[in-house]
């Protein structure tokens, strides 16, 4: 199976993509994590993103926040698709780095999930790799209708108590 890279531009992002981390172990997809930044280290991010497909990527998530480029800087560098998280780190909460991120020019695309949207990040990966993965594809499958139960569960209750 392709490896899902994880790009994040400073630690202090690692507390929200440890989510994306869980959530791509929990489907047993293998990944790699490196903080590299699109400001404070853009050579290493580009040596990185360069040579991701012949090194065995499939995807590639970038974490950045305030002025964030690295989604962008990264599509700049390779036909891997790229899924960016806005990261919300300075009082503007996120709103910015959403902006930087979602408003790529035509041309290097970057799909963007929610500010801090780590799960869904990992579970757009997911569903990318399962294209040409029946068995990863069962898991997508497998988890939905369990957050499905777990949703209609969660009714069950509230009716019950309510609804006379
Ligand atoms: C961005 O600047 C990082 O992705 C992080 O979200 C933000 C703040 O970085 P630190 O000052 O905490 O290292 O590049």
């Amino acid at each position: 199976m392709k490896k899902v890279g994880i790009l994040m531009g400073s630690d202090s992002d690692l507390p929200v993509v440890r989510k994306t981390i869980d959530t791509l172990a929990s489907f047993d997809v293998p990944y790699e994590v490196h903080v590299y930044s699109a400001h404070r280290t853009p050579a290493q991010a580009q040596s990185f993103t360069a040579s991701a497909r012949e090194n065995g990527f499939g995807v590639l998530i970038c974490a950045a926040g305030m002025a964030a480029h690295l989604a962008g800087a990264v599509a700049a560098n390779t036909t891997l698709p790229v899924i960016g998280i806005p990261m919300t780190s300075s009082n503007l909460g996120g709103m910015e780095a959403l902006l930087s991120t979602v408003q790529m020019p035509s041309g290097i695309p970057v799909a963007t999930v929610a500010i801090g949207g780590a799960v869904n990040a990992a579970l757009l990966a997911i569903q990318m790799l399962a294209i040409e993965d029946k068995d990863l594809e069962k898991k997508l499958s497998d988890k939905r209708a369990a957050d499905t139960a777990a949703v209609l569960a969660k009714n069950d209750a509230v009716e019950a108590e309510f609804n006379h």
